[in-house]
């Protein structure tokens, strides 16, 4: 019997268990500040602790992450991967309004719930740096940028449409409308205009655009972020209305088919409308028309394909600055208010959207720009032409190139020139309790003082910011955590706590009690993290130094808009006032898909098909679910949950385990004869270094999945490594298993650092796996060219093998002596004469 063959079995508990405790007694994943070493900044969106617990989406992500975390350790660097509670939020409060818990109570279970799950994965995230955006010690920094944001006069006081539930009596967020009625109670929501603080991020507009260009995004996330930002050049031209005074103003970045516009349509929102209230017949229809308007949102307005409608404004006619012909004036939805001048000339032969609504109300097409110039054969039109051609009907402008005729025709008729952008200023304030108390004071008597401190008082009399020494302003316990009434916060109702001294002149004055909507704790987190406990600032000037920008941020689709954007905005403000050494806050971003579940559904608790990780790791480990979830499908994609999945890679763990523990040597010498040492496994040598080549750069591509299938095939060969006798074999089968754990590390990191144990050459292994340096592969031995190797004894074929195109005749004949058949032809004779070919035939002669 040989000791090496009795191992025990691979029991996930125990190992799993162990090794948690143990990295966390040695504070393996602790990032080291300061440090000599170069740092890489890895970073995740920190969850939302829901009630709900983790999901195994959550799992995905932070897994493929902590691969890369690891590796950057094992491949020398000072890694910091933190973690944290992004927990100011809906859910936990509309639950505090049912159960009448504080939202407090409610938080502190949840993330407890999130951290115990976290770390049973055993994810290498740096536990001491933990933040969470609703601690007070948290958000004084949040209300510290605020108020930095609004002495500059970037927040303001403005009057906006929100969404309001009549049953509920509450301002919704636009996530709580679904389909215009109302997520927990189903009345249909209704607009209503309210005072609401604005982050004016429109300034930055420019600059948000610019810096795309200097970080390393995917290709969608850029896209985006530069569509949603929606910069166009255009100009403002004026029409003229028949029979009144002032004209109607229209954004075109089409100047060049002015002499097509054949009617003018306005936002139904658009002030012009009531002021031309007068002139206008059918009043009652245009009326009726646009309440039915402002219940839609811009999406459902916008959406392509939907049919349009609309509504002629009857009696009114505006001029055509280009050729003085009277036009009608309609309104419809699909003009938007909010953007350049809420109102259009409408060219449909150019148009597609114009084009649509013209066949619909029966309006003239008439064609200005023609591709075939100078044969003048424009066809009837079945779709707007969009693209660029020679102008005709145009006048004095016939037969002009339509790009020169952009500039030309806006100069005859005096237009501005502009650049408007789709970006809207960002409503900051939600009349709710869950959130940052926004820290600024209400007080008459300094209204009318005009004494200003800061752009932020100028633009907002009688607006005075709490003195920083008395930030945090703390969040009160309120008896009810549903909004008044009126639409108020709950904060409204306590008159103890609204009613102040003015800290600029003692007087009396009232606490605003509008608090931060969800995403401003998330727009500065990863600068908390390099310094999590400062009590002076938000983060030590020479840490944001060392450890920003962050190296490398994945998240999900959804958020590569708005979180993103909002939190460039605070970097470049910060960078701005020199508190931030970057001014792009993440240098590369990624995504990833979701997990659906069996079926491609969405998991929801209503469908009874969410998985609980908690159980997953109870039945097969961490490890076995995390490989599972790398190589559940491409990282990218949307991938559905699959039950089997995670047997086989439990099983392939099983095998690893046996793989390692037992020795090839003992099989060797029960059976198999002594072969020479030139007989060492090449096949296997060259596809370890491949492997090692795949698997790092499978991880740098997030190709996790194809990641774990090429160690797949290379236990698949190495269960099958026949390995001489004596020193040299054996180095080379613990060096094979060696690396062959240094790069499953990442991946399952607990039964990598319990196997690495048991691979010392005398005494076991007292580092830990995970403080290795990753393996460096040979380059020649990673030429994935490989060729049929012809290989025969006596001038018959005998067998054909892969090998790499250049391969030498040494490597050759080692290749083609491990082979079996070839072992079973010579059956221990010595070739007398080997005749080689390069990459094409080797020829024993016995
Ligand atoms: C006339 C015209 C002729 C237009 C033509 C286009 C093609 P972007 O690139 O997105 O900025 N537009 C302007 N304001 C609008 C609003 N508030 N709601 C809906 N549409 C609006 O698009 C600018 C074009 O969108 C403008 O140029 C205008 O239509 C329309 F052959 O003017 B165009
Ligand atoms: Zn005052």
């Amino acid at each position: 019997m040989y000791s090496s063959c009795m191992f025990s079995k691979y029991n996930h508990q125990k190992i799993e268990k162990k090794w948690q405790k143990e990295w966390e007694k040695q504070k393996l994943y602790q990032a080291k500040f300061p440090s000599k070493k170069p740092k890489y900044y890895v970073l995740i969106e920190f969850p939302y602790p829901s009630g709900d617990g983790l999901h195994v989406g959550h799992v995905r992500s932070y897994t493929a992450m902590d691969i890369v975390a690891r590796k950057r350790r094992m491949e020398g660097f000072n890694v910091l991967y933190p973690i944290g509670w992004d927990a100011f939020g809906l859910p936990t409060e509309n639950y505090a309004i049912k159960t009448q818990t504080h939202p407090k109570i409610v938080t502190k279970k949840n993330t407890d719930t999130f951290r115990r799950q976290l770390k049973l994965l055993g994810f290498s995230f740096d536990w001491d740096r933990e933040i969470n955006t609703t601690n007070p010690a948290y958000y004084k920094w949040t209300q510290w940028i605020f108020l930095k944001l609004f002495e500059q006069g970037l927040a303001y006081k403005a009057r906006t449409t929100i969404n309001w539930c009549p049953k509920d009596k509450i301002g919704l967020a636009n996530e709580e409308v679904v389909g215009g009625v109302c997520e927990r109670c189903g009345t249909a929501v209704e607009k209503r205009e309210k005072e609401q603080w604005m982050l004016r991020i429109t300034a930055y507009a420019e600059k948000l655009l610019k810096g795309l260009e200097t970080v390393d995004y995917i290709p969608e996330a850029k896209v985006q972020q530069q569509n949603w930002i929606g910069k166009s050049e255009g100009a403002l031209i004026q029409f003229p209305i028949s029979n009144f005074q002032f004209p109607i103003e229209v954004f075109t970045t089409r100047a060049d088919t002015l002499f097509g516009a054949t009617y003018l349509v306005l936002a139904p929102e658009h002030e012009l409308v009531q002021k031309l209230e007068s002139g206008v017949t059918n009043y009652g229809e245009v009326k009726k028309y646009i309440t039915d308007a402002k219940q839609k949102t811009d999406m459902e307005r916008t959406t392509d394909g939907k049919e349009k409608t609309g509504v002629e404004l009857k009696g009114i006619t505006a001029i055509n600055p280009a050729n003085q012909k009277e036009i009608p004036v309609w309104i419809s939805d699909y003009v938007l208010s909010g953007y350049g001048t809420g109102a259009i000339m409408a060219v449909p032969a150019h148009d597609a959207r114009d084009f649509t609504f013209a066949k619909k109300f029966d309006l003239p097409i008439c064609i200005v720009v023609c591709p075939h110039y100078p044969e003048k054969t424009c066809p009837i039109l079945d779709i707007a032409y969009e693209g660029e051609g020679h102008m005709v009907d145009s006048g004095q402008f016939d037969g002009m190139p339509s790009k020169e005729a952009k500039n030309a025709i806006a100069k005859f008729v005096h237009a501005n020139m502009t650049t408007q952008f789709k970006l809207h200023d960002w409503v900051f304030s939600r009349q709710r309790y869950w959130g940052e108390p926004i820290p600024l004071v209400y007080c008459e008597n300094c209204a009318t003082s005009h004494k200003y401190k800061s752009k932020g008082e100028e633009l907002n009399q009688g607006w005075i910011p709490v003195s920083e020494n008395n930030l945090p302003i703390e969040l009160p316990n309120v008896k009810s955590y549903t909004p008044t009434d009126t639409g108020e916060s709950p904060l409204a109702n306590m008159a103890s706590w609204v009613k102040t001294t003015c800290p600029r002149c003692g007087g009396s004055a009232r606490r605003e009690t509008d608090v931060m909507p969800n995403w401003a704790g998330s727009s500065w987190y990863f600068l908390r993290y390099v310094d999590p406990k400062n009590k002076k600032a938000f983060a030590d000037k020479k840490k944001l130094k060392y450890w920003t920008p962050v190296d490398w941020y994945n998240g999900g689709m959804e958020h590569t808009v708005l979180h993103l954007l909002y939190s460039r905005f605070w970097q470049q403000f910060l960078h701005d006032l020199k508190l931030a050494p970057t001014s792009e806050p993440y240098k590369k971003r990624t995504s990833h898909g979701l997990i659906l579940g069996a079926g491609g559904i969405k998991m929801s608790k209503s469908k009874g098909n969410v998985i609980n990780p908690d159980e997953v790791v109870r039945q097969f480990g961490a490890d076995a679910l995390r490989l599972y979830e790398m190589f559940i499908g491409p990282f990218d994609q949307h991938v559905a949950w699959d039950p089997h999945g995670i047997i086989g890679t439990k099983r392939f763990l099983e095998r690893v385990w046996k793989f390692v523990l037992n020795s090839k040597l003992s099989r060797f010498h029960r059976g198999l004869s002594a072969k020479p040492e030139q007989f060492k496994n090449k096949k296997v040598e060259l596809l370890l270094h491949q492997t090692i080549k795949k698997v790092s750069d499978d991880i740098e591509n997030l190709r996790m999945n194809t990641a774990v299938s090429a160690l797949m095939i290379l236990l698949n060969e190495m269960e099958k490594l026949e390995i001489s006798p004596g020193v040299t074999g054996m180095k080379f089968e613990i060096d094979c298993k060696k690396k062959f754990l240094l790069l499953l590390a990442p991946f399952a990191p607990h039964i990598a650092d319990e196997l690495w144990r048991t691979l010392g050459e005398k005494s076991a292994n007292t580092q830990s796996i995970h403080t290795q340096l990753w393996p460096k592969f040979d380059k020649k031995k990673t030429q994935t060219d490989t060729c049929g190797l012809v290989v025969q004894v006596n001038g018959k074929v005998r067998a054909v093998i892969d090998a790499s195109t250049g391969i030498s005749q040494n490597e050759a004949e080692s290749l083609a002596l491990f082979d079996q058949h070839i072992i079973k032809t010579l059956d221990g004779k010595k070739p007398r004469r080997v005749i080689y070919v390069t990459g094409k035939l080797i020829n024993f002669v016995l």
